[in-house]
C-alpha cells in the first residue's frame, strides 16, 4: 500500500542564532524530540556560518544559501534555506537563521525533483520571517509554510519516486562536433576517429560520483536535416523535462552561421512554448588553437556571440557561451563542468564552503575538482582572472597524477612558485573525502602558509563530506 502523499514532509524547523547559539525557535510537529531539533539547528547554522559574524552587512538579502543536507543520525534529509534577520541589537546587525524542511532520507529525490518550487515557497516564508516582529508571528508563518507544502505535495503525481532523472540534451546542426565533444570529455580519442554521423539520437549515462542519487542521461541528437526536423516536430518528447541543454556550433563553418542561429532560435521558441527553462550552454566549437588569430574566425566569433546573446537576453534564458575545441581538452571540460554544476542543488553550499575556507587560509581563489577533472565548485575574490585559473586547473591535475604515477611525489600536493611573480603561489592538493578523491587548486596571492592550510583542512573536508552525499 502506498503512503498517503501528503506524508512526505517529516518536519519543519526555524532556527535562529541568538545569545544561546543556534536555537530551534519554531518547529513542527510539536512533539518533535529535543535532541533532533537541536541537531538540526546546530548543523544548518554552523555549517553555513562557519565562525564568521556578518558584521555591518548593509543588506540582509546578500546572504542566502539553499541546499540539501543529510542528517544520517536522524535518517532524514533537510532542504535548508540560510538567511539573515536584520536586528540592530545583534552583533553585526543581523542574526543568522535557517528554515529546514525535512523528509526521510530514502525520499530525497522529492527534493531534487521539486527544488525550484520548494525554493520559491521557502524563500517566501523566509522573507516574512525577516519582517516578523514576534515569535507568535513566526509561528503563524511556519504554520502557513507547512500548509503550503502539504498542498503542494498533495498535487504532485509521485512524490516517492526512487531516483532523480536528469536529462541533458546535445543539440546543433550536423557535423558541428557534438558526438566528438562527448567522447573527448571522456578521453575516448579513438572513438572520435571512428565516429559516424549520429542517426536519430544516441543515449548515454554520465556519472559524477560512483554513488549518486540521480541517473544522468545524455541525449546526443543527430543534427542531419531529417533528424533535426523530426526533433522539432516531436519537440514535446525531446524537450520535455530537459534539465540542461548544450547547443553546439561549428565556428569554422562561416556559410552555415545563419542556419545555426536559426536552429538555436527554433529551439528557444520550442522551449518557450513548452514552458521549459533549462540552463543552456552554447559551445562555439572547432575553435582550434591554431586558427584563433584568423580574421574570419574572429568575425564569426563576434557575430555568433552577439546573436546568441540577443536571442537569449530577449527571452531571459540563462545562457553561457564557451569557445571549445577537441584539440584543447580543457576548453571542453570547462564548458561541460559548468553545465553539470548547474544541476547540483548544493552548488551554493559548496561555494559557501570554499569561501569560508579561502578566508581562513588567506587564498584568493579556490577550485574543487573531482577525479575526472570536472570542476565541482569554485570561488575567487575579485581581481584574479578566474578564467586563467580554471584553465590551468586540469593541467595541474595531469601533472600531479603524472608525478604520482612515476612515484616522484613525497607529499600529497604540488606547489608552483615563481611561475607568475615571486609572491604568488599555486598549490594543488588531493583531499580524500569519504571514498572519493577530490582535488583542490589554491591560488595564494600573498602569503603561503602550509601549516594554516593543514590546520583548516580537516574541518573543510568534513563539511564537504556531508555535501558530497547530496551533490547530485
Ligand atoms: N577541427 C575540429 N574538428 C572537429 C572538432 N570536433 C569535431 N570535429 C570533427 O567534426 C566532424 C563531425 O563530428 P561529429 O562529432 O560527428 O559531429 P556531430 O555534431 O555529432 O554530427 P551529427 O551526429 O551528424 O549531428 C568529425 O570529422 C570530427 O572529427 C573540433 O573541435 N575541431
Ligand atoms: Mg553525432
Amino acid at each position: 500500500m502506498s503512503k498517503p502523499k501528503a506524508e512526505i514532509i517529516n518536519s519543519i524547523v526555524l532556527s535562529v542564532f541568538d545569545d544561546d547559539g543556534p536555537t530551534p525557535k519554531i518547529y513542527w510537529p510539536s512533539n518533535m524530540d529535543e535532541s533532533s531539533r537541536l541537531l538540526i539547528a546546530m548543523k544548518t547554522i554552523s555549517l553555513l556560518m562557519g565562525d564568521s559574524v556578518y558584521q555591518n552587512s548593509t543588506s540582509t538579502e546578500e546572504v542566502n544559501y539553499f541546499g540539501i543536507l543529510p542528517f544520517p543520525d536522524l535518517k532524514l534529509n533537510g532542504l535548508t534555506y540560510f538567511f539573515l534577520i536584520f536586528d540592530p541589537e545583534a552583533r553585526g546587525n543581523a542574526k543568522a537563521a535557517t528554515i529546514t524542511v525535512l523528509i526521510n532520507e530514502e525520499d530525497r529525490v522529492f527534493f531534487y525533483e521539486n527544488m525550484k518550487y520548494l525554493r520559491v515557497i521557502i524563500d517566501n516564508a523566509a522573507s516574512k520571517v525577516q519582517l516578523a516582529k514576534s515569535m507568535e508571528e513566526n509561528e503563524v508563518i511556519i504554520n502557513e509554510l507547512r500548509e503550503e507544502l502539504l498542498e503542494f505535495t498533495s498535487e504532485i503525481k509521485d512524490p516517492f519516486s526512487l531516483k532523480r532523472q536528469i536529462k541533458i540534451l546535445f543539440t546543433g546542426l550536423d557535423k558541428v562536433g557534438k558526438t566528438s565533444f562527448l567522447h573527448a570529455t571522456k578521453k575516448r580519442y579513438s572513438e572520435i576517429i571512428k565516429a559516424l554521423p549520429t542517426k536519430g539520437v544516441a543515449r548515454t549515462e554520465e556519472k559524477i560520483f560512483e554513488e549518486q542519487n540521480s541517473t544522468i542521461t545524455i541525449w546526443d541528437l543527430g543534427g542531419q536535416k531529417q533528424y533535426r526536423e523530426k526533433f522539432l516536430e516531436q519537440r514535446k518528447i525531446y524537450l520535455y523535462n530537459v534539465d540542461l541543454l548544450f547547443y553546439v556550433i561549428d565556428i569554422q563553418d562561416s556559410e552555415r552561421i545563419a542556419k545555426s542561429i536559426e536552429l538555436f532560435k527554433n529551439i528557444i521558441d520550442s522551449l518557450l512554448e513548452l514552458d521549459e527553462f533549462p540552463p543552456i550552454v552554447v559551445c562555439l566549437n572547432k575553435y582550434d588553437p591554431d586558427i584563433r588569430k584568423s580574421k574570419e574566425i574572429k568575425n564569426n566569433l563576434k557575430t555568433l556571440r552577439d546573436e546568441i546573446s540577443k536571442i537569449s537576453d530577449k527571452f531571459r534564458f540563462f545562457v553561457k557561451i564557451f569557445e571549445t575545441s577537441i584539440f584543447d581538452h580543457w576548453s571542453l571540460i570547462a564548458a561541460y563542468s559548468h553545465g553539470l554544476s548547474q544541476l547540483s542543488p548544493n552548488r551554493e553550499l559548496f561555494e559557501n564552503q570554499l569561501k569560508h575556507f579561502s578566508k581562513k587560509i588567506n587564498s584568493d581563489a579556490i577550485l574543487l575538482l573531482n577525479e575526472n577533472g570536472i570542476i565541482l565548485s569554485n570561488f575567487s575574490t575579485t581581481g584574479i582572472s578566474e578564467k586563467v585559473f580554471e584553465i590551468s586547473a586540469p593541467h595541474f591535475q595531469t601533472l600531479y597524477k603524472t608525478f604520482k604515477e612515476f612515484k616522484l611525489l613525497k607529499q600529497d600536493f604540488l606547489i608552483s612558485s615563481g611561475i607568475t611573480s615571486e609572491s604568488k603561489n599555486i598549490i594543488f592538493k588531493k583531499i580524500p573525502v569519504e571514498k572519493y578523491n577530490l582535488y583542490l587548486l589554491l591560488f595564494m596571492e600573498k602569503d603561503l602558509n602550509l601549516e594554516k592550510i593543514d590546520k583548516n583542512l580537516p574541518k573543510f573536508s568534513k563539511n564537504l563530506k556531508d555535501l558530497i552525499h547530496t551533490y547530485i
